[in-house]
């Protein structure tokens, strides 16, 4: 098969080659375990992983106290023997909650996320490069989300979050991180003013990540580039952390180019800013992937097609 042959994708050399940045891409187990090709194409290419689902509460704690971190686990082992670094996903997030954190009161709720996120980093301890703290904290309009964290224990929850796992990890890099955030709008002047206050007050924060989900109908945010800078020079890094483009189906020719000009927009607003130090994709081909299932009529939003080829979005970025 195609994919799983040893020479690179491109005559330059596999992407994390061809740059100073982190290059990475979200993984999940399942296939990273079953699939040799997926796996060829992985280690070949990328020289970062984020586990897509394997790190989140939901996973890892679905049953009040019993851990399963055999996901986790497989992955972070993975990515010692390739010599890869980790990004972390995800401590605080709205969603993959278990359903038992939903009814705690608020006292017990501060004391148990304390507890998972004191769990969490310290079992993947020196292993991780950066951790998503903190994720989709805001609305669309700049507004705090009312999640179970907001409601229960108030605007403060951010800030705690970042001092306990910065307690747990010294070493870890601390982000907050968000989507619709990639060009300038109410929502990233939220957490721009957000990330100010908090470095102000000394809070442990050091990294923005853009989750960059881009869909072709919406256009490319233009100011992707002037945003970054400006999160840059706040005094933070920055990470594209789930880069991907969505197309409206069916994908043809001419939406492949549209595709890859958006890959290609992204990776250099990125490359501009010395501060922005890593590129991420969510998952890296068409065979495994969250679009389709969450907008139906939406696909073929990775770098690599199902049968892991490169379209002209991986040549745009990588000629
Ligand atoms: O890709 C993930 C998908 O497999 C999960 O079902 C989903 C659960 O909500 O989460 C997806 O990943 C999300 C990420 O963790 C946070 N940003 C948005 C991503 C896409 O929904």
């Amino acid at each position: 098969m195609v994919a799983s042959q040893a020479v690179p994708a491109s005559a330059a050399g596999p992407l994390k080659n061809t740059t100073n940045r982190w290059v990475g891409s979200a993984v999940a187990a399942g296939p990273l375990a079953d699939e040799a090709d997926y796996r060829a194409v992985l280690t070949r290419e990328f020289d970062s992983v984020t586990p897509e689902n394997e790190m989140k509460w939901g996973v890892v704690e679905a049953t009040r106290g019993q851990y399963d971190w055999s996901g986790a686990d497989a992955i972070v082992s993975y990515a010692k023997r390739t010599g890869k670094s980790v990004r972390g996903h995800t401590l605080v997030w709205h969603s993959q909650l278990p359903d038992w954190v939903d009814d705690l009161e608020a006292g017990e709720l501060r004391s148990t996320v304390k507890k998972h996120i004191k769990t969490t980093v310290s079992r993947f301890k020196g292993k991780i490069r950066a951790w998503d703290v903190v994720i989709e904290a805001f609305n669309e309009d700049g507004t705090r989300r009312e999640t179970v964290f907001q409601q229960k224990l108030g605007d403060g929850y951010i800030a705690e979050a970042f001092r306990l796992a910065h307690a747990a990890d010294p070493r870890a890099k601390l982000y907050i991180n968000d989507y619709n955030i990639e060009g300038i709008n109410p929502k990233s002047d939220a957490v721009y003013e957000l990330v100010r206050s908090l470095k102000k007050k000394g809070v442990p924060i050091e990294g923005v990540g853009i989750q960059t989900h881009l869909a072709l109908q919406y256009g490319f945010p233009t100011t992707m580039r002037e945003n970054i800078e400006r999160f840059a020079r706040l005094g933070v890094d920055v990470a594209i952390t789930e880069a991907d483009v969505r197309i409206p189906q069916p994908t043809d020719a001419a939406k492949l180019e549209a595709q890859a000009d958006f890959y290609e927009q992204a990776w250099d607003a990125c490359h501009a800013v010395r501060r922005c130090v890593e590129f991420t994709t969510w998952g890296f081909t068409d065979r495994h992937s969250w679009v389709p299932g969450v907008f139906p009529g939406e696909d073929d939003a990775c770098l690599f097609d199902e049968d892991l080829r490169p379209k002209p979005a991986y040549h745009r970025i990588n000629p």
